[in-house]
């Protein structure tokens, strides 16, 4: 689309049903995650693979920088070992591009990290707002025993580059602490 214009307004009332912990309605197919899809992230090798993890709600609009995609993401409470359930996490595809999330429900972690190694771990709950400026890798972890659901907006053309955190991992690990959750370093990180 070459005329954002084209692009007809519109409204989508978010209706938080608390049972769910989900967000309606959808515009858009919604992306459905299972440990199976995510072979080799957790470091212990999960014996149900068919369990979901969760779940993306998507408001789509054409992918491009004219337009800010939107969606949400209902983050079901677990563990992987030590490991709490987390999303796959991505660097954008096109580096600079940056993100924000809007917390709705639950509690977590958002654990970002740069190509150069350096990471950040921020608080994720009801009410929070969380900045990604570009060339942060993102991945969402629920430290609590709801859903984690949030809302996600970024720039259109930003696309997910998920081969990076693949082959390399992120620096740290949000991890079941006896003190309760705890960034740990990633063992299997590998830096450059
Ligand atoms: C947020 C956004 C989406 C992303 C989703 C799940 O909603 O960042 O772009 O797809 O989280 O994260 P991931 O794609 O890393 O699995
Ligand atoms: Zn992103």
């Amino acid at each position: 689309m070459t005329d954002p214009s084209e692009l007809h307004p519109f409204t989508t009332l978010l209706d938080l049903d608390l049972d769910l912990g989900a967000l309606t309605p959808v515009r858009g197919e919604v992306t459905e995650r299972r440990l199976a899809d995510m072979r080799g992230m957790y470091q212990r090798e999960p014996a149900d693979p068919e369990r979901l993890v969760y779940q993306v709600l998507p408001i789509e609009v054409p992918a491009t920088n004219a337009n800010i995609l939107c969606s949400t993401t209902l983050l079901h409470p677990g563990q992987v070992g030590d490991e709490f359930h987390m999303t796959k996490g991505h660097f954008h595809e096109v580096r600079d591009r940056g993100e924000f999330y809007l917390g709705i429900a639950g509690e977590g972690r958002l654990v970002m990290a740069t190509e150069d190694g350096r990471s950040v771990v921020e608080p994720m709950r009801r009410g929070t707002l969380n900045y990604i400026p570009g060339g942060w890798a993102h991945r969402s972890v629920n430290v609590g025993d709801e859903p984690l659901v949030f809302l996600a907006a970024y720039i259109g053309d930003a696309g997910h580059d998920y081969g990076t955190i693949e082959d390399r991992g992120f620096p740290v690990l949000v991890v079941h602490g006896s003190g309760g959750p705890a960034v740990v370093d990633n063992p299997r990180y590998r830096s450059r």
